[in-house]
């Protein structure tokens, strides 16, 4: 047996949550055609962490985990983080080229997009998150001042933050000129920022008005990013997977109301 077909006989388990980064990994096992389970967990409908069950997958108790199963009889490897399962699947996996650029120089772009995305968009979002939750999660008492600093750092720093990085993003697309982020095809770039960028910011436009308190049209504001959003919207199998996956949490919803959170 050819040795890309004994790698395309491997098989994965994804730890996978809601509403959670973990979707792209899961798109992209998809993408991939790679014979793959995904086991759910889901989100605590308050504080929003993950279940407990998930510190069985991984001792961080984050999602994505990817576990991996040799064909070939090799030990089983565990792979956390994002970019970095991202990497080793489409260095390993994506036998016919179709998510990889050819020119050398691309790759880098993607490599770079990769480490970007965790690295410094997402951060920045979930702090600008946890600032404009913090008042409701503070003590009685103390709701008020904590409304001051969260609403002063996010003012007076993060927001501005924000801007750079959705203006920085829109220039880079524009430039690039394709609708990608790299090359003129998808590639792990335009998957990492699938969340980040469309899941979090054009899929959610009410929640970042509230957030960011940018009353202008975000879609007219960043129309590259905005046509980029609906590109992933569309895509067949993006599509497919989270159809597949809504319809799964609702039913484990239905069928085990009393689902085991954590409570921290
Ligand atoms: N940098 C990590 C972040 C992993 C992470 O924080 N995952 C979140 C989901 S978006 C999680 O599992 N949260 C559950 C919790 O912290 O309780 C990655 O890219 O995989």
């Amino acid at each position: 047996m050819a040795p890309a077909q004994a790698l395309m006989e491997d098989k994965f388990i994804l730890h996978w949550l809601d509403e959670s980064r973990s979707h792209r990994v899961l798109w992209l096992l998809d993408l991939l055609e790679l014979d793959y389970e995904v086991k759910i967990y889901l989100r605590h409908p308050e504080t929003w962490r993950g279940p407990k069950e998930l510190f069985n997958a991984h001792p961080t108790g984050k999602s994505p985990i990817l576990d991996v199963f040799f064909a070939d009889g090799s030990e089983p490897m565990k792979l956390a983080e994002t970019g970095f399962i991202m990497q080793f699947l489409l260095r390993n996996y994506d036998i016919k080229k179709k998510f990889t650029p050819t020119d050398p120089r691309d790759q880098l772009r993607v490599d770079y997009y990769l480490h970007f995305a965790e690295g410094s968009l997402q951060n920045l979002w979930l702090t600008l998150l946890i600032n404009s939750v913090a008042k409701e999660v503070a003590p009685f008492g103390l709701k008020n001042v904590t409304k001051v600093i969260s609403k002063g750092l996010n003012n007076g720093y993060y927001i501005h933050e924000f801007r750079l990085f959705i203006s920085y993003l829109e220039k880079e697309l524009e430039k690039v000129g394709t609708g990608y982020f790299v090359s003129d095809h998808l590639t792990g770039a335009d998957i990492i920022l699938s969340f980040p960028i469309y899941e979090n910011i054009f899929d959610n436009l009410e929640g970042v008005r509230e957030i960011t308190r940018e009353k202008r049209d975000m879609t007219k504001l960043f129309p590259h990013l905005a046509a980029w959003s609906q590109m992933i919207r569309n895509d067949p199998s993006y599509q497919r997977v989270t159809a597949y996956m809504e319809e799964k949490v609702a039913e484990l919803i239905q069928t085990n109301p009393k689902f085991t959170y954590q409570h921290r």
